[in-house]
């Protein structure tokens, strides 16, 4: 028998503006809420892939704002799409690459949609196109961000009360150096044992504070420190590695594969943030993992605050890392005062707990989408017709 083609038939994209349950201070940004960048790839098979292309604070963190993923999959991207054959995703790709560049996280949100798609169809989950599962679970870390001491340490121990999360991240870099490291030491003191503390500096330090920040941070008790200088240095990053105070993560410095070996080759780093927008797509997040894994670099399963989606989709492909040493911070939905999901992601005895259904085994809830959304009244759809 002669198996029938299916043929991408619509994308649709869409911005949902949703709160956060308190102010989220970054070096770089202040959010008060997040624009969630969705994506459905529909074909002719009835079958729909879910993606998601969110980013954070507007173009204050990476070079493409939630308009311009939205924008530029609608006009560049949906255009190569609409008509090809939905499974054949590497191809899709490929000629994504060839007529699209940069763009990282619209070509995130698209390629997670036609994997999710190829998954529903094949009825296996996610994490099959991508070899299968090494675990089920994922420990996830939190991020205390409320820009306040007092306020932070309450969070974490109701965090630790519910058994959600017992490693913090903490974001400094906005406050003077002994600012924040006195907000640091304050927070692990009060912490102990029960709780890791690690610090995202979000590039706000300069090459020479970092060297000072690095020695107080790590006689404070923290045990890693994430992107302290700008991502453009990766010789700085080296350089900080080399002190061997405490673990050094590159975060920003990590634009997909290219960088991946650029910073493998320097060693300039200990670990590596992997994230699947900063990546290009899941597929270029498991090549990042590749290399990181041939150069005795550690991981760590990032995130852009996505909602469920691209959470979801980053959980599916960490789940088939053989090695994920510092474990995730797949958290955004619990960031968020809206549940965008029919059934919200399984959060318990501090690990995300990873469903098994086929794709990305999560649903949309339609009704909350409808009214979220920020062009409720009129949805743009490339379509076919
Ligand atoms: C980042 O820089 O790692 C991850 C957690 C969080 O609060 O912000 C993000 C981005
Ligand atoms: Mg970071």
């Amino acid at each position: 028998m002669i198996p029938v083609k299916t043929f991408i038939e619509e994308i649709e994209t869409m911005l949902v503006d949703v709160p956060t349950i308190r102010p989220h201070r970054l070096s770089v940004a202040t959010m008060n809420r997040q624009t969630l960048v969705l994506v459905r790839v529909r074909a002719s098979d009835g079958v729909v892939g879910l993606g998601e292309g969110t980013t954070i604070g507007g173009l204050s963190y990476g070079e493409e704002s939630p308009e311009s993923i939205k924008v530029n999959i609608d006009t560049y991207i949906a255009p190569l799409l609409v008509g090809q054959p939905a499974d054949e995703v590497a191809r899709l790709m490929a000629g994504i690459g060839a007529g699209v560049q940069g763009n990282r996280f619209a070509k995130s949100a698209i390629e997670t949609a036609l994997l999710d798609g190829q998954a529903r169809r094949l009825g296996v989950p996610f994490s099959e196109l991508f070899g299968g599962r090494v675990r089920d679970t994922l420990p996830v870390a939190w991020t205390l961000a409320s820009g306040d001491t007092t306020r932070d340490i309450a969070e974490a121990e109701r965090m630790l009360e519910a058994r959600r999360h017992n490693v913090f991240k903490l974001k400094i870099g906005a406050r003077a150096l002994q600012d924040d490291v006195r907000h640091v030491a304050a927070i692990k003191r009060a912490l102990g044992d029960r709780g890791a503390v690690r610090v995202d500096v979000n590039q706000a330090w300069t090459a020479t504070e970092a060297v000072g920040g690095l020695r107080m941070l790590a006689d404070a008790g923290v045990e890693l420190v994430e992107q302290p200088i700008a991502a453009a240095d990766r010789n700085g990053l080296k350089r900080l590695r080399d002190l061997g105070v405490v673990p050094v993560m590159a975060d920003e410095a990590l634009h997909g594969p290219v960088d991946a070996f650029a910073l493998a080759q320097r060693e300039a780093s200990d670990v590596f943030a992997v994230k699947i927008a900063q990546s290009g797509g899941p597929r270029g997040a498991a090549n990042v993992a590749a290399i990181a894994n041939a150069a005795h670099i550690d991981l760590y399963g990032g995130t852009m605050l996505e909602g469920g989606v691209g959470t979801m989709a980053s959980a599916q492909l960490f789940c088939t890392f053989a090695s994920l040493a510092w474990g995730t911070e797949l958290f955004g939905p619990l960031l968020l005062t809206e549940e965008l999901l029919r059934d919200p992601l399984d959060y318990h005895d501090f690990m995300l707990h990873v469903p098994s259904r086929p794709g990305l085994g999560i649903e949309l809830d339609e009704d909350k989408l409808a009214r979220m959304r920020r062009d409720a009244a009129s949805a743009p759809i490339v379509s076919i017709a």
